[in-house]
């Protein structure tokens, strides 16, 4: 059956395509924006693409300018979605080499007659060459296979491959469980197990990082609602951000949507951005800050310590906690001017009313210094590794201890 790749940014129109065209037995592939969906066109060759024309980044006439340039994706037959009617839009659309344009909102039936007509014409053309784009993966480098091993986990749906792992965070007083970092991981059906170490930077570089992280935020806030549900009245999960995530036009209002949805106060997660982020675009994040915290969301610097954040300029960030870098908490017990720093860093994050977190606890000494400079919470292998979801539930529910 055809293969027909769906490009529409907006998540409700893009599934409800997706279940028409599954209806019908079409093979398909989504994508979430243009770049995802310029990298599946290409690894994929879909049969025919149906593409949105407004899209934040890449919209659909870039979208289609860049399919016209690479000799397997430029006979690929291409179908505009547009909201707008105006003349001239669709005049530029043809212009550039679209097969057909439907405008929004259109009907189930001229969706596949449109469809039904354009495959038609394409496979009486004489000059369809069968590109046989999926020549073997062994040629390529391996980033390009876990590359495009993930657009298609992403295309087909396959969100079952990835999980989410929970740290606990730990209250170095009480040494009780009060909270959790969750972590995503990829365990994939064709190349097993890969580390957020490769699959973070992989997923940003590719715009992935998007459809990932509405996963994770949807599943994470699903999850918080079980464990609040189960007595942990006040338990509350870290999600780490990227900057791609944060800057996004339509961020804040899926989150809280994710909030909604699964009836969890916002205050019950907690957003870990690092400075370095910040530091890219430091107004936009800032104001983006404050605006996901003036709807009840925590904030905190993730990894602090390790860029370039001024300590004057945590002054002006809307921010609840600071997480402090490993690198400070690692053999903190042998290195004096660490501790120092460190207890430094401690005491001026309390004046500013912030919550401090050490990172990375590897071991009983450096848990003791920890203790000693009066850590808020406690995070670290020495606790707990990161666990999967019946695991980190079974510690929760017993009420352990993770602190003696
Ligand atoms: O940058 P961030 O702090 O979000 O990094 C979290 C990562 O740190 C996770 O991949 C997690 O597995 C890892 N991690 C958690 N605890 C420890 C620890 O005690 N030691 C080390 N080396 N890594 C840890
Ligand atoms: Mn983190």
């Amino acid at each position: 059956m055809a293969k027909i790749l769906v490009i529409e940014d907006e998540a409700s129109v893009r599934e409800n395509i997706l279940d028409l065209l599954e209806a019908e037995s079409f093979e398909t592939l989504a994508a979430a924006n243009g770049k995802i969906g310029l990298d599946l066109a290409v690894s994929e060759v879909p049969d025919l693409i149906l593409c949105d024309l407004m899209m934040p980044n890449i919209d659909g006439y870039e979208v289609l300018k860049k399919l016209n340039l690479q000799a397997n994706t430029a006979t690929i037959p291409f179908i505009f979605l547009t909201a707008r009617t105006a003349k001239a839009d669709v005049r530029t659309g043809m212009d550039l080499g679209a097969d057909d344009y439907l405008t929004k909102p259109f009907t189930r039936s001229e969706l596949l007659s449109a469809i039904k007509s354009r495959l038609e014409k394409q496979k009486n053309n004489i000059k369809y060459t069968s590109n046989n784009q999926k020549k073997s993966d062994s040629f390529l480098p391996e980033l390009q296979i876990l590359k495009s091993c993930l657009l298609r986990t992403l295309a087909h749906r396959k969100l079952r491959e990835f999980q989410a792992h929970y740290q606990p965070i730990v209250d170095t007083s009480s040494g009780l469980i009060v909270g959790a970092e969750s972590l995503v991981r990829w365990q994939s059906s064709e190349l097993g197990l890969i580390s957020p170490g490769e699959l973070i930077p992989l997923a940003e570089s590719t715009g992935l990082i998007i459809p990932i992280g509405e996963w994770l935020i949807h599943n994470v806030c699903n999850q918080t609602k079980i464990w609040q549900d189960a007595g942990y009245k006040n338990f509350y999960a870290t999600i780490n951000i990227s900057v791609n995530q944060l800057i996004q036009p339509d961020f804040v209002s899926k989150l809280l949507k994710s909030l909604v949805e699964n009836d969890l106060h916002p205050s019950s997660l907690e957003l870990e951005v690092t400075e370095r982020m910040i530091g890219q675009d430091m107004n936009t994040a800032i104001n983006r800050m404050q605006e996901l915290r003036s709807h009840g969301l925590k904030l905190s610097i993730d990894d602090f310590g390790t860029g370039r954040c001024s300590l004057l300029h945590l002054k002006q960030l809307p921010i609840d906690t600071l997480k402090i870098d490993h690198y400070f908490i690692h053999n903190i017990d042998k290195d004096r001017q660490k501790s120092v720093i460190t207890k430094g860093i401690v005491e001026m994050a309390h004046n500013l009313n912030l919550q401090v977190v050490a990172e990375g606890v590897e071991t009983k000494a450096e848990l003791n210094i920890v203790r000693a400079l009066k850590f808020d919470k406690t995070q670290g292998y020495l606790l707990s590794h990161p666990l999967p979801v019946t695991e980190f539930e079974e510690l929760l529910l017993t009420n352990v201890r993770l602190i003696a």
